[in-house]
């Protein structure tokens, strides 16, 4: 095992980079212009605008001192219309990004889909259809031939659980669709757009990012709904990668059987994203867990019970919970190196110290006791080999918009001007400790 754990942050492109430079449309671009759909009407055409602050950013990660860096490549960026020859413009932006994070001594660590679908490829059916999984492997070779020499470690997919069940079971994501068999498709997909895209990237180490949570029965009568939500949330991606089959949950399809020989295996590495653990229970008489149940086909009627203290997504706070699923992974497949490739949480960030800075004691204890959980992993045999936060920046939450702060550097959501909060010193101070 390496003796030191590689430390770093994440961000994601449709999160953070704003559409300069021409990118053309995704997903969610269009997803976002429906009335509704984001809690504050924002969207990502400006972000956090690191299209055209990238030496801002680039400083930032070196004043941290972070030994990675984990960004997306906006696929429509590479690939305006998702097929055919890529964007030399959109390359050269991840080639600059890529030198930047070299020449200060920085891993970079792309991840190719971080869920900004080009929108030809939706208008042509996106995710349920099997064709957008060629699409993604000719995409992640051009990305590979053009970064390769520089970049070594590739993530294929960004929790593809979000994609297909956000996306096509609840529609609280883009594509904003509500059908089951729809998001089973596209789980299926997304898992072959992963193995097919890691053939396309001969010599590359290259792994899958899963978000995966423990999943606990608030009482017996809840333990089977709680079964199914773990054979969605984790099992499916686990048991497909590791074990080439798919769980009870999953509706029979011959032809995704035929392609489970591929999949399995075909992860180097895994990213576990980890923020909290999932209680199922009854339904919640506001109706707010509707959603979820509709991400979780066939779990029936069951509400979410997260236990205080909560960050401002209404997330327990349990770092054990990243401990267990380290350890459930390393039970499964002993010999994949693990990365949390995300971990942290949006608080108020109403308390400032005189300099004016955030003071996030909150985000600090949250980051201390998961690294804490990490290590422990690690000491009990995990492989575990790095831990990133999310995020570097404040940045577009997705369908709650610029409402959730996750950042350890505050953006001025007028004039994008970054401010390193209390967190972003405490890492650095951690880091430099650990060296
Ligand atoms: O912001 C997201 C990120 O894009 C994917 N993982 C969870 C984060 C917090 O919700």
């Amino acid at each position: 095992m390496n003796d030191r754990l590689l430390i770093g942050t994440a961000t994601a492109a449709y999160q953070v980079e704003g559409a300069g430079g021409g990118r053309a449309p995704s997903i969610w671009d269009t997803f976002a212009a429906r009335p509704g759909a984001i809690l504050d009407g924002s969207d990502g055409s400006v972000a956090c605008d690191s299209y055209h602050r990238l030496d801002e950013d680039l400083d930032l990660l070196a004043g941290l001192g972070v030994d990675a860096y984990r960004f997306s490549l906006s696929w429509p960026r590479v690939q305006p219309t998702g097929r055919g020859s890529a964007d030399p413009a959109g390359l050269d932006y991840y080639s600059r990004l890529v030198d930047g994070l070299l020449d200060r001594g920085i891993a970079p660590m792309p991840t190719l889909y971080h869920w900004d679908l080009p929108q030809p490829l939706q208008d042509a059916g996106g995710w349920p259809v099997r064709d957008t999984a060629l699409r993604f492997a000719d995409y992640a070779q051009a990305a590979h031939s053009a970064l390769g020499d520089r970049v070594t470690r590739w993530a294929t997919l960004n929790e593809p659980w979000c994609a297909a069940f956000l996306g096509h079971g609840s529609g609280v994501h883009a594509p904003g669709i509500r059908d089951a068999t729809a998001a089973f498709r596209a789980a299926h997909h997304l898992l072959l757009a992963h193995a097919l895209g890691a053939r396309a990237m001969p010599g590359a180490d290259t792994g899958v990012v899963c978000n995966l949570y423990p999943v606990l029965p608030e009482s017996p009568e809840f333990a089977a709904a709680a079964r199914t939500v773990d054979e969605i949330q984790n099992g499916l991606w686990l048991d497909a990668l590791f074990a080439g089959r798919y769980p009870e949950a999953v509706p029979r399809d011959d032809a995704h059987a035929a392609d489970l020989p591929l999949i399995r295996g075909s992860a180097a590495w895994l990213g576990v994203n980890y923020y909290t653990p999932l209680r199922v229970g009854p339904a919640l008489p506001d109706g707010r867990s509707v959603p979820d149940q509709r991400a979780y086909p066939g779990a029936g009627d069951f509400g979410l019970h997260p236990r205080g203290p909560l960050t401002t997504m209404a997330w327990e706070v349990d770092a054990t919970g990243l401990e267990q699923v380290l350890l459930r992974v390393a039970a499964i497949a002993p010999d994949v190196p693990l990365y949390v490739t995300e971990n942290g949480a949006a608080y108020p960030d109403a308390r400032r110290l005189p300099d004016g800075s955030v003071d996030d004691q909150d985000r600090i204890a949250y980051l201390r006791s998961h690294l804490a959980a990490a290590e422990r992993a690690r000491a009990a045999g995990a492989p575990v080999r790095g831990y990133l936060v999310w995020s570097l920046l404040d940045n577009f939450e997705w369908a709650y918009g610029y409402t959730q702060t996750f950042g350890i550097v505050e953006v001025d959501p007028a004039t994008r001007d970054r401010r390193p909060k209390a967190s972003y010193r405490w890492l650095a101070a951690e880091i430099a400790a650990r060296r």
